[in-house]
């Protein structure tokens, strides 16, 4: 167990993916766009395909918070086989409908249960641009990249459930390093920030979720998922607090 006042906190960027995000940059007449101002980018002329507004916005605050000395960096990407069952689009009408549609499907690692699950567009297909982090992100500081979302079967949200290409998953790995504290960002708000920071949170480490490094696909929700992470124990936080009082 780590000493009381221990405090050794973790960063975890949730799903800062092309696909979730508004396109690039420069709004331009039709036409060719401006050049990449990245190296190996090709700016998209269209907005990501689960595109959650203000998506990109949150990179600077994000960017700001990687140069803090946080004793880990990771960052999470959805990532998805292109049968995956939560795309609309592998589905017989009429419950194909992306972002409307919610089916039940049966939990492969518990044959006894079943669960409800939204349907979405086509996103973070792997190999594909749209799984790519957003290059605006200072990747070089991440230490790990957690790759959620492969097995067909199933819709996961958390960063925590069956990391498949890392067997030692990812509670394990931040145990490893002594973190205490996990400091959730990203997107988006209402989905995989929210599982991912209710599972931090059962895995025993004190998690906070940084209100203005995230977005929601659904912005009407974010009260009750404000209530409902309290609910769980995970505390929102705010980086607001430059104001000098005179
Ligand atoms: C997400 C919907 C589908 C997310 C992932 O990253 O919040 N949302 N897949
Ligand atoms: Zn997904």
């Amino acid at each position: 167990m780590p000493a009381e006042n221990e405090f050794k906190p973790a960063l975890l960027i949730v799903d800062l993916q092309e696909d979730f995000c508004p396109r690039h940059y420069f709004r331009v007449p039709p036409g060719p766009s401006p050049p990449s101002l990245f190296a190996n980018h090709v700016p998209s002329p269209q907005n990501g395909s689960l595109a959650v507004a203000g998506g990109r916005d949150i990179a600077p605050i994000i960017n700001s918070l990687l140069s803090l000395p946080f004793t880990l960096k990771v960052a999470t990407k959805d990532f998805h086989p292109r049968d995956h069952i939560s795309f609309a689009s592998n589905h017989p009408p009429p419950h194909n409908k992306p972002f409307e549609s919610v089916i039940t499907i049966a939990n492969p690692y518990n044959a006894s249960e079943t669960e409800r699950t939204r349907l979405w567009p086509d996103h973070c297909v792997q190999g594909t641009p749209g799984a790519e982090l957003i290059p605006e992100l200072d990747i070089a500081k991440i230490q790990h990249v957690v790759e959620k979302g492969q097995d067909k079967r199933v819709e996961m949200y958390s960063a925590f459930a069956a990391p498949f290409r890392d067997p030692r998953g990812l509670a394990e790995r931040l145990r490893e390093s002594g973190v205490t504290h996990v400091f959730v960002v990203g997107l988006a708000m209402d989905y995989c920030v929210n599982f991912t920071a209710v599972d931090a949170a059962k895995e025993g480490f004190e998690t906070y979720v940084v209100e203005e490094a995230t977005r929601a696909v659904d912005p009407g929700t974010w009260d009750e998922v404000k209530v409902s992470l309290a609910g769980h124990g995970v505390k929102m936080v705010s980086v607001e607090g430059r104001e000098v009082e005179r």
